[in-house]
Parts: structure tokens; C-alpha cells; sequence
């Protein structure tokens, strides 16, 4: 038996060929159509497929109006798709809504994503290198008018011809925000004076863990005279957090909870180079109780007083510590948990817009290895998510 297989862009051609070729009182045996999906649809266009034969006489499965040899059929005339026969009708309608629904899908998604081009693309051409460096900004979660701004700024300092390699386009875009960041450098101790540093920040950022880190390098490997204090008898455990601490690496402790405990405490250490100050964790939004923080400090007379900000908070939130602990007499950040979020691009305008310089950051919760001295370049990399080829800086 001889099947012919005719393609054409609608039923009606695909039919009107079969006629032509095996006549009228040929048999449609199959019909299908091709590039059924949108995007099929909108790069080949529509077709359909008719299998036909003159060889056999199959009872036709078409209503008498769209059968072949229907004699009152004109060429021009609409051809119905050929699975409309009766018995197909509500199959052929229950198949075309959910690839209906599917392709209304496929496109809602291919709008959001084009809008979301549009929003995320500069209004003006960017060189290629340029316009990649600017994606991978907004992926690592750089706010978006921070991305355009620091492009901008590469854009009008350099000629087109030096834009070409992408990565030392990215080395200037980090240059650019080196230069925006402050450090502090290590803590600086000296053998004749008792340098005092203590360290507030919200609940649970890491505080007491980063001053064990802190104790545990300066004690054990840069050999100082190191002496702990906690105000910390918020919470019972926290106490013996810091104690576990204190016993391990061999080092005095007290705690007190009035600003005269603390004065007298922090003098009967002043024998030692370094005393690291533990609080216990506040609410930002807790104005008398970081006026507390105060007095308290200002009777310890710390030198350095660290606002401990976890980078798993978002922007916005960073900012409004900073801003809230201010009143503590907060003189440098402290950046912990830099080895949580995904990407740390949100902290950029933490960095950028904080008048804060920033002392370590910590990568991990082991102690003491999980800290480093802020290094401006390196937290510029990290910050933008641009690899390095250089490991974690050692202590
Ligand atoms: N992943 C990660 N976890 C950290 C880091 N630093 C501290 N942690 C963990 O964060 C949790 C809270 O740490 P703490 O040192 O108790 O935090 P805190 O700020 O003293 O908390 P409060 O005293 O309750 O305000 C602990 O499970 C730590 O192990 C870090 O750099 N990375
Ligand atoms: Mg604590």
C-alpha cells in the first residue's frame, strides 16, 4: 500500500495537495502538526502533515462537509483541521486550551524576562566587555544604580579600545570601589598601654565568637597580654560562652553589669596590651538600651568600639544599624559571616555610604582561624563577586 506524506502551511493547502496528486477519492489516514510549541511556531512558522492513500478505501473519519470529494467544495473555501471529526471534537478542544494555556505561559515568561532586560540594561550602548561587567554586577546583587554608576565612571575614564578585555575591565570597576572603602587595619597594640576594644551589634552576629577568634590570635599567636570582659548577663548562657573561651585559651575574665563594675574591672586589667569587650546583642531599635551600651563604654574608655554587622542582613537593614548603634560611639564595622550568603553585593552600599571604616571580617564559624584583617582590594573583590586567584588571607 502506497502512503504519501504532504506537508503545507495549512490544512487546507496540505488537503488541496492531496487532491491534486491522488485524487478526490483518496484516504486521509493521519494528519499532525508540526512545530506545535510558540517559539517552534515563531522561528519555522505553522505546518501541518497529511498521510493520505489512493490504495485503500478507509470509511472517511471526516464530517460529509470536509470530505475530499465533497462536491460543493471550493479551493478557497476555510478547511477545518481535520481532526474536527465528531467523535475528535472534544479531545481536538481540551488539546488545544492546555497548548493554548502552555504557549500563553511560555510567553509571560519570555515578556518578564525581556522586561527585566530592560529594567537591568543601561538606557545607552555599552561596550560588550562593559555591558557583561554590568550584568555580573547586578547578579552579584549590586544595587543597580551603584552597577551604573561605577560603569559609568570606567566608561568616561577610558577610551573604547582599552574597554575590550572584560577582566581588566572588572579590575577597574574594583579599583573604583577600593578607593571608596576605609579600613582600620589590625588592632594596634603597644607593650606599655592597655589598648581596650569592645564589640555591640544586634543579637546572635557573632559577637562573642568573633572575640574568642580575636583573644585566640592575639594571645597564641601574636603573643600579647589579652583580658576578657563581658556585660553580657542578659543571657545566662553567654557568660559561660565567653568562659569556655577564656579557660581554653588561658586568659583573665570578668564580668560586670553596671558602668562602675566595668571602670574598675577594665583597671585592674590595665597591666595587659589588649582587653576585648563582649555585650550582650540589642535591637537596633532599642534607643535606651544603646544609650546603656554607652555609658557603659565610655566608663571602660574604649579605644575602638566595633559594630558587629552580619552580612546575611539585607541592605537596607545594615544601614539603619549602622546608623541606630551610632549612638553607642561605634568607630568601625566589623563584617561577620561573610561565608554565608550567596553573593555580598548588597553590602557595597553598606561600605560605600557608611562613614564607618572597617576592622575584620569573618568567614566561618571555627575558632581561631575563621577571621582576617580587612584588606580594601580583596573586600572589593569579594564584594563584587569577581574571583581571585589569591586564598583567604592567613591571620
Ligand atoms: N557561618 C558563620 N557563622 C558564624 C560566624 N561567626 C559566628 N557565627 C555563628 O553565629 C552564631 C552566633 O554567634 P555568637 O558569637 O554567639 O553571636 P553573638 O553576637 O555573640 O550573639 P548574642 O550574644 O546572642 O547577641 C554561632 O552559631 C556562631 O558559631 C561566621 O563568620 N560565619
Ligand atoms: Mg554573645
Amino acid at each position: 500500500m502506497e502512503v504519501k506524506t504532504f506537508r503545507a502551511n495549512t490544512m487546507q493547502q496540505a488537503l488541496d495537495l492531496v487532491r491534486r496528486e491522488l485524487g478526490s477519492s483518496a484516504s486521509v489516514l493521519h494528519t499532525r502538526e508540526l512545530n506545535a510549541g510558540l517559539l517552534r511556531r515563531l522561528v519555522f512558522g505553522r505546518q501541518v502533515e497529511v498521510s493520505a492513500s489512493s490504495a485503500v478505501n478507509v470509511p472517511s473519519r471526516l464530517p460529509p462537509e470536509y470530505q475530499l470529494s465533497a462536491a460543493n467544495r471550493s479551493y478557497a473555501e476555510p478547511v477545518v483541521p481535520i481532526h474536527l471529526e465528531a467523535d475528535y471534537r472534544a479531545q481536538y478542544r481540551d488539546d488545544f486550551r492546555h497548548q493554548v494555556a502552555g504557549q500563553l505561559d511560555e510567553l509571560h515568561a519570555m515578556v518578564e524576562k525581556l522586561c527585566e532586560r530592560a529594567t537591568a540594561t543601561p538606557a545607552y550602548d555599552l561596550p560588550e566587555s562593559l555591558f557583561h561587567v554590568f550584568t555580573d554586577l547586578i547578579e552579584a546583587e549590586v544595587d543597580e544604580s551603584i552597577a551604573r554608576a561605577l560603569v559609568d565612571q570606567i566608561r568616561t575614564r577610558h577610551d573604547a579600545h582599552e574597554l575590550v578585555d572584560e577582566l581588566l575591565v572588572k579590575a577597574c570597576v574594583a579599583k573604583l570601589l577600593e578607593n571608596e572603602i576605609k579600613v582600620t587595619g589590625p588592632i594596634k597594640t603597644q607593650e606599655d598601654r592597655c589598648r581596650v576594644v569592645a564589640l555591640v551589634g544586634p543579637t546572635g552576629v557573632g559577637k562573642t565568637t568573633t572575640i574568642a577568634k580575636l583573644a585566640a590570635n592575639y594571645r597564641l599567636r601574636e603573643k600579647r597580654r589579652v583580658g576578657l570582659v563581658t556585660v553580657d548577663t542578659y543571657r545566662v548562657a553567654a557568660v559561660e560562652q565567653l568562659r569556655t573561651y577564656a579557660d581554653i585559651i588561658d586568659l583573665p575574665m570578668e564580668v560586670v553589669s553596671t558602668p562602675r563594675e566595668m571602670r574598675e574591672a577594665v583597671e585592674r586589667m590595665s597591666h595587659l596590651e589588649l582587653v576585648l569587650i563582649d555585650t550582650a546583642g540589642r535591637s537596633p531599635r532599642d534607643e535606651v538600651k544603646i544609650q546603656e551600651l554607652e555609658s557603659m563604654l565610655a566608663e571602660a574608655e574604649a579605644d575602638d568600639v566595633y559594630l558587629v554587622l552580619s552580612s546575611t542582613a539585607g541592605a537596607r537593614s545594615l544601614a539603619a544599624t549602622a546608623e541606630r548603634f551610632a549612638k553607642a560611639g561605634t568607630t568601625a564595622l566589623l563584617l561577620t559571616k561573610l561565608d554565608e550568603p550567596s553573593s555580598l553585593g548588597h553590602l557595597v552600599s553598606l561600605v560605600r555610604t557608611c562613614h564607618l571604616p572597617i576592622s575584620y571580617l569573618t568567614n566561618g564559624q571555627t575558632v581561631p582561624d575563621d577571621i582576617e584583617v580587612a584588606d580594601r582590594s580583596r573586600l572589593a573583590y569579594m564584594l563584587l563577586g569577581i574571583e581571585t586567584e589569591e586564598g583567604v588571607t592567613a591571620w
